[in-house]
């Protein structure tokens, strides 16, 4: 008799109408085939096998290079469910409006059945699914990104429980593309796409729009985080959970390498995750935390052995890199990488010839490289990866860092008053628009916990439940907030970022071990300016104390774009929130007066 997961399989197959099915088993043949098929067919063009042993490249459709997220939904049963800050259409007109895209759209393709685990197989913490696609290249990626393949079917069949999650790329028409999400039924279906964001469905789809609506319902928590361990001096390790919205350097702080004032002190980073953090209460009564991911799929353009010398070594080989500029010699290059922009040109990101300086009808640069070209590759090859993320418990969190792009608002860094504040912290970031954005340039969008558009559900309940598993927690970890971005009256950065973010790291996990002091200040607990290991830094004790000025007018300003924000929620707004709003305008208010 056929299980759950064949019936389901041939049922998706009786729409798409597949000219095969294909069951992945994982293994090394198994990616030498595809890899094979792909180059035959023009799907992944192959690397330079010398200087880039394993890797490949791939161009997505030209208008297919990034997350759509006006074309993604939550669809629950009542649109109060997916709340005011998701796109909501209902279950019924969305498989509807899908099924007419999916039928036949397999046609003269094999259908691929990946197996997956979010989460080491078999752990309590993890998570599985099934993905099917007509796509080689997800087959490839999600072999990188997730663990894949017979394991896991066997750890399925154990409970029968999975993530129903369909793909095709069918047209990849931008008019019939839907990337829609039930979490009522537990099931993804992503169409008309090939782009990564939208298509590896164990990412941002299923670890966490689904698993945010999951973790509400079961008492944990799925957030947007990097997970990095800081081992001090004596050889102790904590570990932070970081939140930051996108273009803040969160895949950078995740692998930092210490500046060398801190290396000679004995500081090492452990690199668990740079995207996504699942995070339970043990029985000791403390937050842990795994990545349910295991590979990286970063931003290419920037990324060179300043920024992040670390992501350098991991994509020397075995990447699948994407929409990046290809070189005569067949290696890769994008803008603000290590080389100079290639004399002899190269092939741009949609397949054409290109040369430095080339210019369009309008006279602006033409980028051999896509703004959000990426990498695809193992964790296991980055040289700061801890052998912890294969433990099925995770790592103990000590600290909780929230952190957005402010030029002039929030201080270097500052710690809340206690977890109730820091909801109110995380529920209020922002971040500031760069040019690599859409949008009005410096505008603020509000981005809790950098979660607007991957929280599966209402967002009110999701700051609820915040508050709510506070008071699970025997130990909850410190929340502080950090801005690498503060600029001085000329509109230069006053703090140098990048690896000396460890310099403030190190404040906040002596916070955690009460080894070090702060100062109240109204919005939270600031360092004394002389708690910020300077040592070896071109840069004034002056510069730090304005980098940690809080100014109460400003402040008062900021609370009244947080009242709107906080209107839209209405009555799913945790009064605990409201009550922050209110105790922070008083603080403010009297520093102001004083
Ligand atoms: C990502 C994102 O790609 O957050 O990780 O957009
Ligand atoms: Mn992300």
């Amino acid at each position: 008799m056929a299980t759950p997961l064949e019936k389901w399989v041939e049922e998706q197959a009786r729409l798409t109408k597949p000219d095969k099915i294909h069951w992945c088993d994982g293994s090394e043949e198994e990616k030498l085939k595809l890899e094979r098929e792909c180059v035959e067919e023009g799907e992944l063009i192959e690397l330079n096998q010398e200087k880039l042993p394993g890797c490949f490249l791939h161009r997505t459709a030209i208008n297919d290079v990034a997350r759509t997220e006006h074309l993604t939904f939550i669809c629950t049963k009542k649109k109060k469910d997916a709340g005011p800050t998701n796109n909501w259409m209902s279950p019924r007109e969305a498989y509807a409006k899908a099924r007419a895209i999916f039928s036949g759209s397999m046609k003269g393709r094999t259908m691929y059945v990946i197996p997956f685990s979010m989460g080491p197989v078999g752990s309590p913490f993890s998570k599985i699914g099934v993905e099917l696609t007509d796509s080689r290249y997800v087959v490839l990626n999600m072999r990188i990104m997730t663990r894949i393949g017979s394991d896991v079917l066997k750890e399925l069949n154990k409970t029968g429980e999975f993530t129903r999650c369909l793909h095709s790329k069918a047209d990849l028409d931008i008019n019939k593309r839907l990337i829609l999400h039930f979490p009522e039924d537990n099931t993804i279906w992503s169409v008309g796409s090939g782009y990564g964001g939208n298509v590896l469905l164990g990412k941002k789809c299923l670890s966490l729009r689904i698993a945010s609506f999951l973790s509400y319902k079961e008492g944990w928590f799925a957030e947007h985080m990097l997970i990095m361990g800081v081992e001090d001096p004596s050889g102790h390790i904590e570990y932070i959970a970081a939140a930051f919205p996108s273009a803040c350097g969160k895949t950078n702080l995740a692998m930092l390498r210490p500046p060398d004032s801190l290396k000679k002190k004995g500081y090492r980073i452990w690199t668990v995750g740079d995207d996504i953090a699942w995070m339970r209460i043990d029985s000791d009564g403390k937050l842990w935390a795994i990545n349910p991911e295991t590979g990286f799929f970063g931003v290419a353009p920037g990324t060179n052995s300043n920024t992040n010398p670390n992501m350098v070594e991991t994509i020397k080989k075995n990447t699948i890199y994407t929409n990046v500029l290809l070189r005569p010699d067949r290696t890769v290059w994008w803008e603000g990488a290590d080389q100079a922009p290639p004399a002899e040109g190269g092939i741009d990101w949609q397949g054409r010839p290109w040369k430095p300086g080339m210019t369009d009808e309008t006279g602006k640069p033409v980028p051999g490289a896509n703004p959000n070209s990426r990498f695809t590759a193992p964790i296991s090859q980055c040289p700061s990866s801890t052998f912890r993320l294969d433990h099925h418990h995770g790592v103990p969190i000590s600290a909780i860092v929230f952190g957005g792009r402010r030029t002039h608002l929030a201080p270097l860094v500052y710690e809340a008053f206690d977890w109730q504040h820091g909801v109110f912290v995380g529920a209020t970031m922002a971040s500031e628009r760069t040019a690599a954005q859409v949008g009005k340039l410096g505008e603020v969008r509000r981005d809790p916990m950098a979660m607007l558009p991957f929280c599966g559900y209402n967002m009110g309940k999701y700051f609820k439940h915040w508050l709510t598993m506070c008071k699970k927690m025997k130990k909850p970890p410190k929340i502080f907030n950090v801005n690498w971005f503060r600029v001085d009256d000329k509109g230069k950065f006053l703090w140098p970022g990048y690896r000396e973010n460890l310099r403030v790291l190190e404040w906040v996990l002596d916070r955690c071990s009460n080894k070090a002091e702060a100062v109240k200040s109204p919005i939270g607990y600031l360092p004394k300016d002389t708690d910020i290991d300077i040592s070896g830094l071109n840069i004034q004790r002056s510069h730090i104390k304005k980098l940690l000025e809080v100014d109460a007018g400003q402040w008062l300003e900021e609370l009244k774009d947080i009242k709107t924000f906080f209107g839209r929620f209405k009555d799913d707004l945790p009064k605990e929130l409201w009550q922050e709003y209110r105790s922070l305008e008083r603080r403010l208010k009297k520093k102001k007066r004083a």
